[in-house]
């Protein structure tokens, strides 16, 4: 590779938008043009995903990328019109207009709408530098795109940032770091990077995946409120359009392009404990102790960096774990898992035989003279396993043996940005090496470097599914680019105990869900600096409604587990997270069907109310499914907030209160009743009372339901399997769907057959239906009298029928 290295686009150059374009070939789904020396294809992927790619100076077109899942597009009816000075390419739902003279690109959907549509003066085209040896530099001359903005659009998405759900007007970095402790709003780009912008005009969505792993940076709307601009440092200009018009459609586009979050095994929704670290065996048996005897649910440990001999990555300090397996299957017994942690440093230490084999394959990043790259972390000095190349994948992964076979049952991704001490919370220079191994291709880490953690998450999801085939993974990572959803979940690495985090919690995963990462969470409590117990209950009232629920702190604060702070908020905690173990059957239907169609499971109400504005800034409560609404107290000291509901009918959760939307209200929100909505009609599966995720079975099912009149009929899925491998690709799996709907003095509700071969182990579902002031008439299943009761005090009838495969029909007449 070159031995010189430029980076800094700042230093001159001048963009040149490409001019005249000709058409030199076309095949069943795409148009090839040349425009001066660039080539420029635009390709219909599917009927709604468009791709563009401009490769300058003679390069090949190629699209490979970490971001990507799927290359091979099953066909698509696709015309081509061609005129004068135009081409298009449509499909039934879209067409993409290309004008030849100058290049530009342009999208409208079947109803007319115009979306995507290239700036005229600007479209796209590359920084050229006036000095050619400088344009001929190893990330070639960076690409830019500036897009028109629609009359009212607006723009989302963004991935991973904490400052409110709506990006219009605002400057977007895309470069993965480890922030300094304390990060605030302010702070733009943090662990991971997504390139992907979601724009809602008028109601309507459709999205732009910008699709390069270096740095990228997005202008939407800020320095001029009539465009936006999508560029990088260098590489190819490869982008995406999908094109909605819901928000849905977007994202199951965008995961259909860069994968689905894989099915988790189901202990993975039970609730979590961490602390940086527990440092010996007796203060993990302690806090699994602690758990039981206080009756508060949880399902994982985490060993954090000092279980390993000096740092080292896949060893153990024997003596604070002098006996790792044993105290893994102790706790089995106990019901919890035990996660580790693990870095991608490796030590250099001659006797450690990991970094050995490393060396001896040759499977670290180099500097450009060829030497091994070296900086510090955790261990001291240490190399760094170049993930681009897939040998290194699957040596990292295979290590992962050692771990598993001490009954460790998952792995969490760390520093992977990856974060360097040298200087502090830097990453590796631009000009590092990824040898990419044999038969590959090295790149610059500055090419790379979005991509490294991704590429460590799936080398350990990989390497689990190699040692352990019939086990789902359960991979953690903290950095990652478009498309981590596909090997691991993402939790939002170092927040602080501050109020403000707890709020900055809500946007952040709203974002991350909106860009294709629904399985995330932020660490419960805060990380950095001492929570209070006040603090920790508030978050833990909003903690327990994450996909990811995990309670975790660093080195040198307050203990943190959720008895830390005494009463009254280890109650509120326990309320809560007991309340969170009972979702588990809701939050499992919601992985199906986020695992089927990449819809977030907490999302931001705009994704179910596209048509209302109001929605768009709401980002202070959220939607969990689209039955439960979220709004959580993140200031201390008060006990009221202002909701603002949707269209719709909505249930208080605490108190029955029925609420019609749209609506702004003022909730009252004591400690231990966090402001949560049902929606009417809308069924709720609930799990028993449980220490942990199959402590016993899931018997009796609940579903909790708000029947209301003059609101619209609802609906109920209920999805079940074995918990963990994958039968359920064949078929091992049991679903309910159902609704529910009240005419007049009847309450409706249906239970489908069970679909699927998986039998759960249940005698009973109840429908507990609250919100009912009088005992009603009669209440019937399938026609005959049902056994039911009701209990006047709460206003809820329950109505207990059998486990059974059948359609069943249940009749309340009030
Ligand atoms: O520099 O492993 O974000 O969760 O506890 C700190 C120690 C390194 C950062 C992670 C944090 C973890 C900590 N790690």
């Amino acid at each position: 590779m070159a031995e010189t290295f430029e980076r800094t686009p700042e230093t001159g150059g001048r963009y040149e938008p490409l001019g005249t374009a000709e058409l030199v070939d076309h095949d069943d789904r795409s148009l090839r043009l040349r425009a001066g020396s660039t080539i420029v294809e635009v390709s219909a992927l599917a009927e709604d995903i468009f791709r563009v790619g401009a490769f300058p100076e003679g390069r090949p077109p190629r699209y490979d990328s970490e971001a990507i899942a799927k290359e091979d597009w099953e066909p698509v009816e696709v015309s081509m019109e061609r005129s004068d000075r135009k081409l298009t390419l449509s499909t039934s739902a879209a067409t993409a207009h290309v004008s030849l003279d100058p290049l530009r690109i342009s999208f409208t959907d079947a109803s007319g709408r115009a979306f995507a549509a290239d700036d005229e003066e600007l479209g796209m085209g590359f920084v050229r530098r006036p000095d050619a040896d400088v344009f001929t530099q190893p990330l070639g001359p960076p690409p830019q795109l500036y897009k028109k903005r629609e009359e009212g659009e607006r723009y989302f998405g963004c991935g991973e940032r904490t400052s409110g759900l709506e990006k219009t007007g605002s400057h977007q970095v895309f470069w993965n770091v480890d922030p300094p402790l304390g990060h605030t709003a302010s702070f733009n780009n943090l662990y991971t990077s997504i390139p992907f912008a979601l724009s809602m005009t008028n109601g309507r969505a459709h999205g732009l995946l910008f699709d390069n792993t270096g740095r990228v940076e997005f202008d939407l709307a800020l320095e001029n409120e009539d465009r936006s601009y999508y560029g990088a440092e260098g590489g190819n200009l490869v982008y995406y359009v999908f094109c909605g018009p819901t928000p849905a459609e977007v994202l199951t586009s965008y995961t259909e392009l860069t994968g689905r979050t894989p099915m988790p095994p189901l202990w993975a929704l039970g609730n979590q404990q961490c602390r940086y670290s527990y440092m010996d065996e007796d203060e993990v048996r302690e806090v699994a102790r602690g758990f039981r005897e206080r009756d508060i649910p949880c399902d994982v440990i985490y060993l954090d960096i000092h279980y390993m001999d000096g740092y080292r990555v896949f060893t153990w300090n024997e003596e604070r774990f002098p006996e790792p397996e044993k105290l893994a299957s102790d706790l089995r017994e106990q019901g919890f898992r035990v996660v580790t942690i693990v870095d991608p440093g490796v030590k250099v230490d001659e006797n450690y035989p990991v970094y050995v084999e490393g060396r001896e394959r040759d499977l670290f990043c180099k500097k450009l003279d060829g030497e091994e790259y070296h900086n510090a972390v955790w261990p001291g000095i240490c190399a760094f396993p170049d993930f681009t190349n897939p040998e290194t994948r699957e040596w990292w992964g295979e290590i992962h043996k050692a771990l598993l076979d001490r009954g460790v049952a998952g792995i969490w991704c760390d520093m992977n940005e990856p974060s360097l001490f040298i200087p502090r919370n830097s990453t590796m220079p631009g000009h590092v090496v990824h040898p990419g191994g044999p038969g590959g291709e090295a790149k610059y880490h500055a090419q790379v470097h979005n991509a490294y953690g991704s590429l460590m998450a799936r080398a350990v999801r990989e390497g689990l599914l190699d040692l352990r085939p019939d086990e789902r993974p359960f991979v953690i990572t903290r950095a990652g680019y478009a498309g981590l959803q596909r090997h691991a979940l993402q939790w939002t690495g170092d927040n602080s105990s501050w109020w403000e985090h707890l709020w900055m919690s809500m946007p952040q995963l709203q974002n991350l869900g909106l860009c294709g990462v629904a399985w995330s969470g932020v660490d419960v409590g805060g990380f950095w600096g001492d929570a209070n117990g006040e603090l920790l209950a508030r978050f833990t009232e909003f903690g327990a409604f994450q996909p990811f629920c995990r309670n975790h702190t660093a080195i040198g604060t307050r203990r943190q587990e959720p008895w830390a702070f005494g009463e009254p908020f280890e109650s509120v905690c326990r309320k809560m997270l007991k309340l969170r173990q009972r979702l588990i059957p809701y939050l499992y239907s919601l992985f199906e069907m986020c695992h089927r169609t990449g819809f977030p499971i907490l999302m931001p109400l705009l994704f179910e109310y596209p048509e209302d504005e109001t929605t768009y800034t709401a980002d202070d409560e959220f939607l969990l499914g689209d039955a439960l609404l979220v709004a959580p107290i993140t200031r201390p000291g008060i006990e009221h907030r202002h909701v603002y509901l949707p269209q719709g009918t909505w249930f208080h959760y605490w108190t029955g209160e029925r609420f019609d939307g749209p609506a702004h209200i003022l909730a009252h929100a004591p400690l231990g009743e966090p402001p949560l909505y049902v929606k009417a009609n809308t069924a709720v599966p609930m799990g028993p009372d449980m220490a942990h995720t199959g402590e016993r079975a899931m018997d009796p099912l609940t579903f909790l339901l708000y029947p209301a009149a003059n609101a619209s009929a609802g609906e109920l899925v209920l999805y079940e399997d074995a918990g963990d491998g994958f039968g359920y690709e064949n078929g091992e799996y049991a679903r309910r769907t159902g609704f529910c709907e009240v005419l007049g003095d009847v309450i409706s509700i249906s239970l489908s057959e069970r679909d699927g071969s998986f039998v759960p182990e249940r005698s009973l579902v109840d429908l507990e239906l609250g919100g009912i002031r009088f005992r009603p008439e009669k209440v019937s299943a399938n026609g005959a009298e049902a056994d039911w009761s009701y209990e006047e005090a709460d206003g809820k009838v329950v109505v207990r029928l059998a486990e059974n495969a059948d359609e069943t029909i249940v009749r309340v007449e009030l």
